[in-house]
C-alpha cells in the first residue's frame, strides 16, 4: 500500500464517521465506549522529556485543526510518562499527564484524553489497539534530492515496546510504515482502517509539524499551563529566595546550565565550569544592580559545587533548586524538571544552552509572560571558536 491510493481510504474515513455519529460504535468495535475514537502514540525511548512536549504539540494540533473541521469524533490519548531515559530519581509507574500539566487547560485547546480515562470510562480492564503503526524513517529522505511528503506500509512487523509500562494493553494487528513529512499525514493511515477506533502510533517523533511557529502553534504551546502545585512550589521559591514576588522578575539571572550527554558528547559546543561562570559575569556587567544567579542544571552534585564556588569567588548569591525528598518522591525528575524551568522563566535576563529542548521550552515560557526577547534568545558559548547566535523564536498571538 502506498501513499496514492489515499483518495479511496479518504471515501472510507468519511463513512467511518457517518457510522460513529448515529450508532456510536461501528464494525468490530461494539466495546469501544462514549462514541469516541482514540488516537494512542509513543516516542523513541531515549528522546528526552522537553522533546516530548514537542511532540505532543504536533499530535494536539492536528487533533484540534481536524475537530475545527468537524472530525470530532477522535481523541488524543495522552501517553504517560514512563521510563524517560534521564530521569533516574527512581519513578517507575506509568506517570499521567495530570502529575506535571494543567489537564483542564490542555482539553481547552485540543480534544485529549488521560490512559486512565479510557479505563474508567470503557470499565475495561485491558486495552486492544485495532491498528499499531511502527513508523520508521526512509533511508534516504531527499530522492533526487527533493524532500517529498510520503509513506510506505512495508506489512506486518513484531512490535517489542512497553506500551508506557501497561501490562494490559495489546495491538490486534502491527504494521510497519516508512513516513516521512506532516503530522496531518497520518489520517491517511488512519483512514485505511475506517472502522478501527483505536490506531496507536510509535515513532511518534517521525511526523513533523504542519507549520512551525505560527497562531496555532502557539495557542497549543499557552495551553501547555503546568500543574498548580508544581507553579506554587516554583513561585514559593522565587519569593523566598530569589526575593520576587511578580511575574516579570527583576532580581535575579538564570541559566539553563546543560550538562550530562551534552557535557560529554558536544564538549566543543559547552563551555567548561570556569567557561560557564566567566559568561555569567559578563552577562551580570549588563544587569549593575542584580547580583542573584539561579541555575537550572543536570550536572552532578560536584560539578555544582564547582560552579557555585567560582561564582561565590565573583561576588554572586548562587541558588540551585534542591528538592527535598517528599517533593522527589511525589513529582519525580519530571516535576524538577519543570520547578527549574519555571523558576528560570520568571528570571529579569535567560541564558540557556544552545540546542537544548529544556532551554526552548524556558524561552517559550518567557515569550508567553512577555519579555523582551534581548533578555530571553541568549546562550552559553563554547570556551573557544564560534558561538552562533540564538534564534529569536517568537511568538505570535
Ligand atoms: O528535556 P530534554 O529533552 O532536553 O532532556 P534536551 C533532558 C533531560 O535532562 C530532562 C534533565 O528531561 C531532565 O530530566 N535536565 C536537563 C534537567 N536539564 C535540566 C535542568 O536544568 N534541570 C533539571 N531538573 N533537569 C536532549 C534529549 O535533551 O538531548 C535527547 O531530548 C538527547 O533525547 C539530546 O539526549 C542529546 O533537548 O536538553
Amino acid at each position: 500500500i502506498v501513499s496514492s491510493l489515499v483518495l479511496v481510504a479518504a471515501e472510507e474515513y468519511t463513512s467511518a464517521q457517518y457510522c460513529d455519529k448515529t450508532t456510536k460504535s461501528c464494525g468490530n468495535n461494539d466495546e469501544v465506549s462514549y462514541g469516541k475514537k482514540h488516537i494512542f502514540y509513543d516516542v523513541n525511548p531515549p528522546e528526552g522529556f522537553n522533546l516530548r512536549r514537542d511532540v505532543y504539540m504536533r499530535f494536539a494540533i492536528m487533533l484540534a485543526e481536524a475537530q475545527k473541521q468537524g472530525k470530532d469524533n477522535w481523541e488524543l490519548v495522552l501517553p504517560p510518562w514512563y521510563n524517560l531515559y534521564h530521569w533516574r530519581s527512581g519513578r517507575r509507574q506509568p506517570t499521567p499527564w495530570n502529575k506535571y500539566f494543567d489537564i483542564k487547560s490542555l482539553k481547552s485547546y485540543s480534544p485529549v484524553v488521560e490512559m486512565h480515562e479510557i479505563f474508567s470510562k470503557t470499565k475495561k480492564k485491558e486495552l486492544e489497539i485495532d491498528v499499531l503503526y511502527i513508523l520508521e524513517n526512509y533511508e534516504n529522505p531527499f530522492e533526487n534530492g527533493v524532500f517529498n511528503e510520503k509513506w510506505h506500509v512495508k506489512g506486518e512487523c513484531e512490535y517489542d515496546g512497553l506500551y508506557w509500562g501497561y501490562n494490559n494493553i495489546t495491538a490486534k494487528e502491527v504494521l510497519c510504515v516508512q513516513f516521512q513529512g506532516k503530522v496531518s499525514q497520518l489520517w491517511e493511515l488512519i483512514a485505511l482502517h475506517p472502522h478501527a477506533s483505536k490506531i496507536m502510533f510509535t515513532h511518534g517523533e517521525i511526523p513533523l509539524h504542519d507549520t512551525y511557529g505560527t497562531k496555532s502553534y502557539w495557542d497549543c504551546r499557552k495551553s501547555m499551563k503546568f500543574n498548580k502545585n508544581l507553579i506554587h512550589i516554583a513561585k514559593d521559591y522565587i519569593a523566598e529566595y530569589l526575593k520576587c514576588k511578580t511575574e516579570r522578575c527583576a532580581t535575579y539571572l538564570s541559566v539553563h546550565w546543560r550538562r550530562q550527554d551534552f557535557a560529554r558528547s558536544r564538549g566543543n559546543q559547552v563551555p567548561s565550569i570556569a567557561g560557564t561562570a566567566k559568561q555569567i559575569r559578563k552577562a551580570f556587567k549588563k544587569l549593575p544592580d542584580m547580583n542573584k544567579v539561579f541555575i537550572a542544571t543536570d550536572a552532578s552534585m560536584s560539578e555544582i559545587n564547582k560552579l557555585e564556588k567560582a561564582l561565590t569567588d565573583y561576588g554572586y548569591e548562587t541558588h540551585f533548586f534542591l528538592p527535598s525528598p517528599s517533593i522527589i518522591e511525589e513529582y519525580g525528575d519530571g516535576g524538577i524538571a519543570i520547578i527549574d524551568q519555571i523558576i528560570s522563566s520568571h528570571a529579569a535576563y535567560f541564558i540557556g544552552t544552545h540546542e537544548s529542548t529544556f532551554t526552548y521550552r524556558i524561552q517559550e515560557e518567557r515569550e508567553i509572560l512577555g519579555f523582551e526577547s534581548s533578555t530571553t534568545f541568549n546562550r552559553l558559548c563554547p570556551d573557544t571558536g564560534h558561538c552562533e547566535k540564538s534564534t529569536n523564536w517568537l511568538i505570535v498571538d
